[in-house]
Formats: structure tokens, sequence, C-alpha cells
């Protein structure tokens, strides 16, 4: 374990971590006392609680760009003061908070224009941030992880580093559309000005930062391999790789930091505007996904996680990463000696929102009752349903509807298993071809992945609240499904980061986060039992499902697939 003197490794008894997760939908806050419970937490809507932005769940789709989808900057900005004044409002002594950190939708990017440092390190505490920081862009719009406009970029830096397989061994995965190095590509591309004009480019997580500490934070290790652009073996940037994306990125990009170290003290806009100790620590910002991990403490080798946000994400931890044509490879951000495997499905609760809006009267409870009324495996009916491009599989937006005839589930081959095509479904049936759709897909990759079959999960996320989804994805995976106490597990994975971080700096090295957690049960991070999978021939009969849907699926890309 180290040595550093265990003695002097306990957080203050009286001290307070705060940890953001700066979501698709919203902002939202969490903080933990010293012996890792929740003291309070706090969100900000940005569809509802900020609709003069007049995002639609927090993004605009461009009409006329096929994929092209944004988020307003400045809505981030104004969110984060909307946020701290409810925490305010809600009586939170900043002043004991020893260390922020926090969560960021991935691979999203903002572009800081020529001379806005200037802007950032001299922020009046008198004014809200939104006012001062108007004209710091380059462009208003950041490019946010459900944009698919980019798949020509993909292939060029594909192509450019010797292949797609190439391009994963060098950065953890291959050419993905949201990801922010294509990203980047298409800016130089196609606003080649608004390139010129850009000092640095921030993803998602070191922008937030950046306005807590007034100065332009790295990029964390682990953020930075959901970019197409680090070398994920040293942690440098790829020199190939940049330049295959744009000319003079490295220097737009500034320099890559490890998860747990600290990215500076906190500004002194927020120290006079909220209170907040001078002395209070930024530790470095990171994903959703990685912060999510950290919070819920996947420990058992075995476990996955899925995560049930906008999109729906499934992960592991490994020691032998294998990057492939599929999936990602992410550094761990709370251990430097393992990493973490990676699968995003875009389709996750808005389609389910959709399905719930025009088949169960735009209620979970209805959606609930409709699911309960159906079958386990729907009478061999099965459906794609995608509203966005779809990363896994690479399908276009459409829905696609199969019954399979005299489908039982008895056999154990898929011969004379036929299946003919319908325009549509009774509500009930849809809803479950829907549930069961997602996450025997879902499935269905992690194994080609070569994430181990789960001998439990840990579901989060907003849809995790579900119950009869739980129980799908039980029965499917076949094994027991947990929850958290708080379905928030990225916020509260940055709060339990920013408390890892503040122990580092003490330690002045990296100290493991086991260190901290004490009796598990104790804290806010423990997980309870949600669901069992019940009977083992229910599973063997969905993977017979699951094989047929994959057949019907590689049809479908060969037919309609973008990549
Ligand atoms: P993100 O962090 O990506 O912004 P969240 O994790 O906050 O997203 O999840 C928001 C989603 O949770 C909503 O879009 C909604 O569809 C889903 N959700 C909330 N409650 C339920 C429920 N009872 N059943 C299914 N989905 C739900
Ligand atoms: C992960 C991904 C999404 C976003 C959503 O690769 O694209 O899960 O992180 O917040």
């Amino acid at each position: 374990m180290g040595s550093f003197p265990l003695n002097d490794l306990f957080l203050p008894r009286d001290a307070l971590f705060l940890g953001f997760d700066s979501s698709t939908q919203s902002l939202k806050a969490t903080v933990l006392d010293s012996n890792l419970n929740i003291v309070t937490s706090q969100q900000v809507h940005f569809h509802s609680e900020l609709p003069h932005y007049k995002t639609q769940d927090g993004v605009y789709r461009d009409p006329s760009i096929n994929g092209r989808i944004v988020s307003p900057t400045l809505m981030w900005v104004e969110a984060l003061d909307l946020v701290l004044q409810k925490l305010s409002n809600s009586n939170l002594d900043f002043g004991k908070i020893a260390a922020v950190s926090g969560s960021a939708q991935q691979h999203g990017s903002v572009y800081w224009k020529n001379g806005a440092s200037a802007m950032l390190s001299s922020l009046d505490s008198r004014k809200p941030l939104v006012d001062q920081l108007r004209d710091a862009f380059s462009t208003k719009e950041s490019p946010v992880w459900m944009d698919s406009s980019t798949t020509a970029q993909c292939r060029e830096i594909e192509k450019a580093v010797g292949g797609a397989l190439e391009l994963s061994k060098l950065t953890g995965s291959r050419g993905y559309e949201r990801f922010t190095g294509p990203q980047i590509r298409r800016m130089f591309e196609t606003q080649p000005d608004v390139y010129k004009n850009t000092e640095r480019i921030s993803i998602v997580s070191s922008f937030m930062a950046s306005l807590l500490i007034g100065a332009y934070a790295s990029i964390d290790e682990t953020d930075g391999a959901g970019m197409n652009l680090m070398d994920i073996k040293q942690r440098i940037w790829s020199k190939i790789v940049l330049e295959a994306t744009a000319p003079g990125l490295e220097e737009k990009l500034g320099k890559l930091a490890p998860s747990h170290a600290v990215a500076g003290h906190i500004c002194s806009y927020f120290v006079e505007r909220y209170n907040f100790n001078k002395d209070c620590l930024v530790i470095q910002w990171s994903g959703d996904n990685p912060n999510s991990l950290a919070g819920l403490t996947l420990s058992r080798p075995g476990d996955l996680v899925i995560s049930l946000g906008t999109s729906d994400v499934v992960f592991g931890v490994t020691k032998d990463p294998q990057p492939r044509l599929e999936g990602h490879v992410l550094p761990n951000p709370v251990d430097p000696e393992s990493h973490m495997v990676m699968l995003g499905h875009k389709n996750g609760s808005l389609m389910r929102e959709d399905v719930r809006n025009r088949c169960a009267e735009k209620s979970w409870d209805v959606f609930n009752q409709f699911l309960q009324q159906s079958p386990p495996l729907n009478g061999g009916k099965l459906g794609f349903y995608y509203k966005e491009h779809e990363i896994h599989p690479p399908l276009p937006v459409g829905f696609h509807r199969y019954i399979l005839d005299n489908f039982t589930g008895e056999s154990e081959t898929l011969e004379g298993l036929n299946e003919f095509e319908v325009q549509e479904f009774d509500p009930p049936s849809e809803i479950r071809a829907l549930i069961e759709g997602q996450f025997l897909t879902m499935r269905a990759y992690s194994e080609k992945f070569g994430m181990p079959s789960p001998k439990g999960i840990i579901a989060t996320g907003g849809a995790s609240a579900n119950q009869n989804i739980l129980h799908s994805i039980a029965s499917i995976f076949g094994c027991n499904v947990f929850t958290v106490q708080q379905s928030d597990s990225a916020s509260l994975g940055a709060a339990v980061r920013a408390a890892h971080g503040w122990l580092c700096n003490k330690n002045r090295s990296f100290v493991p986060i086991t260190c901290m957690y004490g009796s598990l049960e104790k804290t806010s991070l423990s997980c309870k039992l949600a669901v069992t999978p019940g009977d083992q021939q229910l599973v063997n009969k969905y993977s017979l499902m699951m094989k047929k849907r994959m057949e019907i699926e590689s049809r479908l890309v060969q037919k309609l697939g973008r990549c």
C-alpha cells in the first residue's frame, strides 16, 4: 500500500467535500461530511430552470446539419452560480468545504477566445459569472456527446494513424463521432476562424474546473481518454494523433494531469461571493462515468455498473485492458494500477421517455403497469428504437419491429427460428420490446467487448429509480442488481474524489482510496440489493433471444449502418 504515514491520513472531522455533476440535463451538487455521509444536495435543471436558453433537455438539435447536437456554453456558466446560490439558501457553511471536485458529461468541448484567460483571472464577485464571460468564447455552442456529425473526421483520423484498431490501441478507442478529437477536427475544417480565434480548448470537466480556479485547468488523464487524442499507455498527448486532428492543437489543449491532482485553489470570486475558505482546494474534475465508478466503490472483480442517465452506459474495472474496435479503455480515476472499460448507448432515458409519452400517457406509473402486464421474452417480439444515431450498434434514426415465429426460448440453437417484420406493437409489447431490446443489446456488446459475465450489477442514474427496469436487467444479465442511496452517483463520486484529492495532496503523493472508507456500510456509498435474477431458465432463454437479436441487428447494420 505504499509508504505513507497512515496516522496522518484522516479527513478533518468537521470538513465538508463538495462534488458537482455538470450533465446533459442538469447541474447537480452533493456535499459529503468527513464520514462520507451526504449532508445536502441540490440541482439546477437546464430545460425548466434556465428556459431562456431554449434547449430541449439541455441541448439544441441542429435541423440544418444531420447529427449536429450542441449546448450553449453560457448555460453551464449560469447554472454554476444558480446551484451555489441554492446551496447558500440551504444554509450550507461554505467555509467548511475543504475541497471541491466535479463530474461532467464526457467528450463535450468549449472554445475559449483569444484573450479569455484575462477575463477568467479577473472575475468580479459583485457580478454574476454569466455577465462577465459572455464574450469569452470563440463559439457560443459547445458540441456535446450526443453529436454524431463527425463520421468523416473519425475515418480521416483513423486512416492517418493506420486504421481504427491502431487508433484504439493508441488512445483506448477507435474514432467515435462524439469524441473531442474528431469534434475539434470538424471545427477546424468547417469553422476555421473559430479554431484560429481559440486560445484554449477545454472539455466540459476542465471547463467547469477552470471557472472555479479562475484560470485554465488541465484536462485530467481519465476524461482525456475520451478525446481520441491521448496516448493511453503513457498518458501524454499522442503526437501522431494530434497531427492527424488539427494544426497547433497541443498548445490549445494545455497539459494533462492525474485525476487526484490539485487543479488550484478556489478563486476569489467564490471566496467573496459565497464565503468559501480561500484555502479550499479544487481537485481535477473528470467525466461523469469515471466519477460514478469512484462513487460506487466498485471493487469486486467481475462487478459491473450500469448507468441509466440520458445515455445508457455499462462499465467495469480491469487490470488487463485490451483496446478493441468496440468500447473504450480509460484510466481508472482512483487507481493508477487499473483501467476502466466502458460501452455507451445513446438512446437511453430520452428514448424511454419518448415511448412512455407515446404509449403510456406520459406517466412512469402507466409505463410500469404495461411492463408488468407483458410477459418476459414478450412472446418473441423484438424492437430496435433509435431516436438519435446510435453508437452501439452504429444504426441511424429509425424504429424496427420483429416477431420471432413460435418463439419459446426452449431450443439450444437459432436453427429454424425465423422472424417477420411488423409496423407496430400494442403499447405493453412496445414498452417491453424497448426495455428488453436495450438491455439485450447492452449484454451482447459487453460480452463482445470482453467484459466478464457480471457477478453483480450496480445500477445508477435517473432511471435506476425504476424497479421494473431493474427487474429486466437482472433477468437478462442473470445476476443481482444493487442500487446506491442517491441515484446521482456522478456528483457523489465527485465529492468522494474531492476528499481523495485532498488526502493525496496532504500526503504529497497518491494514497489508495480505500484508506478513506473505514466501514463502508456506515457511509452514503453503501449499496443495497434491489432485485434478484429469478430463474436460470429465463436467463438461458434471454441468451437465445440475444443471439437472434444480434443476427437481425447485423443485417440491419449491413443495410443501413453508418460505419
Ligand atoms: P443526466 O445525468 O444524463 O442528465 P440523470 O441521471 O439525471 O441524467 O437521469 C435523468 C433521466 O432519468 C430522465 O431523462 C428520466 O427519463 C429518467 N428517469 C427519472 N425517473 C425515472 C423513472 N421512474 N423511470 C424511468 N426513468 C426515469
Ligand atoms: C460516455 C458518454 C455519455 C456522457 C453522458 O462515453 O458519451 O455517457 O458521458 O453524460
